[in-house]
């Protein structure tokens, strides 16, 4: 009775204690959590595999249209970071595997005047990151979670992985990549979020703080 007891305190504060060595990964005003909050808006995606593309367009100049298998067929790196949600959870030495954005950016054609990238992803969201900042080592094209291929509803069959970024610019089932020469905001960017969305340096709003409490995460679902 009492273990029972114990883990569904756990599951309502699923909040651990930073040890100190490791104090500077937490970004300021963050908690760390061990477990995998699932945050999404709409519903989760159900695909046919056999249609399923990536397709890239914009300041290209060839459009591209790619499957899964010819994704999977690249050269794929695994990147172990540490992840941070803009309603405040942090997981530390999150395990992926994909495809490193700089070498899928190396098949494409995409023109010099190229300086953004929108990630439109299912259902109807978007996000738009620096060309400059997918080019490091880190921001991964993700097929893969802790060695097992990504669950639904973490985004399967492929999500960014942008681990410098609020997390909510590492869009679950990307579908298209957008080359830009101007930047656009995404959704949560039209939405009173921060452009740039750097944890470290507390980009969170664009304006003034949107009131989202500080315990909202915790309540919502987990793996
Ligand atoms: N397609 C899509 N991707 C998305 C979102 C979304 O609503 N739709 N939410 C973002 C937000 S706000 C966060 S915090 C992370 C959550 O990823 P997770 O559910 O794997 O923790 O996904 C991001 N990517
Ligand atoms: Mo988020």
């Amino acid at each position: 009775m009492h273990d029972k007891a114990d883990k569904l305190k756990k599951a309502k504060v699923p909040q651990v204690t930073v040890r100190e060595e490791f104090k500077h990964r937490l970004p300021p005003g963050q908690m760390l959590t061990e477990r995998f909050p699932i945050l999404h808006e709409g519903e989760v995606p159900v695909y046919d595999l056999s249609e399923w593309r990536l397709d890239v367009f914009g300041e290209v100049g060839t459009e591209r249209s790619f499957t899964l298998e010819e994704l999977q067929a690249l050269p794929q790196t695994t990147v172990t970071c540490d992840i941070h949600c803009v309603t405040r959870w942090s997981k530390f030495d999150t395990a992926w595997e994909g495809v490193r954005f700089k070498d899928f950016l190396a098949l494409l054609d995409v023109k010099p005047e190229a300086k953004y990238v929108m990630f439109h992803a299912d259902e109807e969201y978007e996000t738009n990151v620096p060309l400059e900042d997918l080019l490091r080592d880190d921001v991964l094209l993700a097929f893969r979670y802790d060695g097992k291929p990504l669950t639904d509803k973490h985004g399967f069959p492929l999500r960014m992985v942008v681990p410098h970024l609020y997390f909510w610019k590492s869009a679950k089932w990307v579908r298209r990549m957008e080359f830009m020469k101007e930047d656009r905001p995404g959704f949560w960017e039209r939405n009173g979020f921060h452009n740039v969305a750097d944890p470290f340096r507390e980009e969170r709003f664009s304006g003034e703080a949107l009131p989202i409490p500080e315990d909202e995460w915790t309540k919502k679902e987990f793996d």
